[in-house]
């Protein structure tokens, strides 16, 4: 572990960054920040391994929750969905019997559901269907899905009145279950067959800077680097690559990780993370990992650094990507 730099880092011109939903959008806000004061472009590659289908729309949470965060409509209030949402079709889905009853669908993100579901049916690609909703929300940055293709988590876990085990939907065990039941293990299916894009490929190989954002290591990163092609154009990328713990003082920031890192066998702390997730010089993915204060420690080929991690607003989560730039600098 070294001591933050006070010398100038090259100025990347070209940012990529791995990112899930809430976490990783609060992240993006800092890195658009940063990216309009160096004149830099961003591309978000965004966790598809949530998504799933209700009441026959397609629902995307992390790549909508990153467009309604730099869209400016996000309800940080509530943690997902839009501000000012509605709540009127759900209610007559209530009224019919129509399930699933745990998950709700506000009215305004309903209409998000229906553009993209008919454009996905006509045989657009998530990809095209994602720019095509941003057109109204200008992110200031390219979303993009890690994959075309379906990739859903499930949950090997046993639920309220079942004796043994079983597989349910990720948006199942999280928000029906809130993580909190017996639970061994998480099922990507269709990641090893999946491809990453073109578009993500080539994000990968023509960037100057890789950021990984603070967001769930297991669920949201680890399914973005479970998938293979993409994992070897990330190890391959002449960039560095620096990620930033989402973990402070053995606490996740927001949301459960220290939940699913425990099924997963990881302690939840930044420097486990980091080891998890390993050196690209030993088959690993990072160059440099960013942790808390007091979070420091050594990780094998990795060059780790402490700075405040709080992304209290986009100025402080800013700060916390020059600290990354700066931790790239130093690995070159
Ligand atoms: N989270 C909830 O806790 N309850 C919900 O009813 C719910 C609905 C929902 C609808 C659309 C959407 O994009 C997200 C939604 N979320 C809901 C959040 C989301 O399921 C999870 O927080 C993430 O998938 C975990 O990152």
């Amino acid at each position: 572990m070294t001591a933050p730099s006070t010398s100038s880092s090259p100025v990347p011109r070209r940012i990529v960054v791995l990112a899930g939903g809430v976490g990783g959008a609060r992240y993006l806000l800092g890195v658009r920040e940063y990216a309009r004061e160096v004149g830099a472009e961003v591309t978000a590659i965004v966790n598809t391994g949530d998504d799933a289908t209700m009441h026959g729309l397609r629902v995307c949470p992390d790549l909508d929750s990153v467009m309604y965060h730099l869209g400016g409509a996000h309800d940080d209030e509530r943690g997902w969905g839009q501000v000012g949402e509605t709540w009127t079709v759900g209610h007559e889905l209530r009224e019919y019997g129509a399930g699933p009853t745990w998950f709700s669908l506000g009215d305004k993100d309903i209409a998000t559901h229906l553009v993209r579901t008919q454009m996905l049916d006509a045989g657009y690609r998530l990809t095209d269907v994602t720019e095509a909703l941003c057109t109204r929300w200008a992110p200031g940055v390219r979303l993009l899905p890690m994959s075309d293709q379906r990739v859903e988590t499930h949950v090997v876990c046993t639920v309220p009145g079942s004796e043994r085990a079983g597989a349910i939907h990720f948006q199942e065990w999280w928000v029906r279950y809130r993580a909190g039941v017996p639970t061994s293990g998480f099922v990507q299916i269709g990641l090893e067959q999946a491809r990453p894009t073109p578009e993500v490929l080539e994000a990968l190989g023509g960037a100057d800077l890789v950021l990984i954002a603070p967001s769930n290591p297991v669920v949201s990163i680890g399914t973005i680097l479970g998938l293979p092609a993409l994992r070897e154009a990330l190890r391959a990328t002449p960039a560095p690559v620096i990620g930033t713990a989402g973990l402070i003082g053995g606490a996740p920031l927001r949301g459960m990780a220290d939940v699913c890192l425990g099924v997963i066998g990881v302690e939840p702390t930044a420097l486990a993370v980091g080891r998890n997730y390993g050196a690209r010089s030993t088959g690993g993915v990072l160059d440099g990992w960013l942790v808390a204060p007091g979070d420091g420690g050594p990780i094998d080929g990795v060059l780790v650094e402490e700075a405040p991690l709080l992304m209290t607003d986009p100025a402080t989560t800013a700060a916390m990507v020059r600290a990354a730039v700066d931790v790239a600098g130093r690995t070159r």
